[in-house]
């Protein structure tokens, strides 16, 4: 296993649409396990493909808290096949803007269609907090931050600050 560096925007590797995957190789589990590892490193929720460099259709999430028992997903193709009429008012952060939070609004539940590791077909009901962490997660796959569903000035200021701690980073490197 291996942690792999993530992506900080603004990053063009992070505005394209990830491919689908045909075939569940060897590769793609030592990817999903990597991802998995980095997202427990960094800490996070969630993480997708695009984020550390590849262009494809896998996400992992595990939004337990604390002394909850691990649980992670490991999705290959995640796709919505429906979302509630309610909605669900979350702050989010992501791996790939750290230190910027807003509000953003979703869909409060959701039924996710996916292959799991084995290659199995799988659905699931979704709702809260892993209701929002699986629509942030396939948003990257289709070049998707948070920042875009949020007011043009807010994302601006994200943005901006962004750029600044890119260039901050780097002369610190
Ligand atoms: O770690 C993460 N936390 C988070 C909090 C609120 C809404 C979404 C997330 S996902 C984020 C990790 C990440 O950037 N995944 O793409
Ligand atoms: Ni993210």
């Amino acid at each position: 296993m291996a942690i792999l560096p993530i992506i900080v925007a603004p990053d063009p590797r992070l505005k394209v649409k990830s491919a689908p995957i045909d075939v569940v190789s060897k590769d793609i589990i030592k990817l999903m396990d990597d991802m998995l590892e980095t997202m427990y490193a960094a800490p996070g929720i969630g993480l997708a493909a695009p984020q550390v460099g590849v262009q494809k259709r896998v996400i992992v999430v595990d939004v337990s808290m604390g002394e909850e028992e691990p649980n992670p997903f490991q999705m290959i193709n995640p796709e919505i096949v429906w979302l509630s009429d309610t909605l669900f008012s979350y702050e989010e952060g992501c791996l790939s803007l750290p230190e910027q939070f807003a509000d953003v609004e979703r869909p409060d539940k959701a039924k996710i269609r996916y292959k799991d590791k084995s290659g199995q077909e799988t659905l699931i009901d979704v709702e809260g907090l892993l209701s929002v962490c699986v629509q942030h997660e396939i948003d990257h796959l289709d070049g998707i931050l948070f920042v875009d569903h949020i007011s043009k000035i807010k994302k601006n200021v994200i943005m901006r600050k962004l750029k600044k701690f890119k260039k901050s980073s780097q002369n610190n490197a």
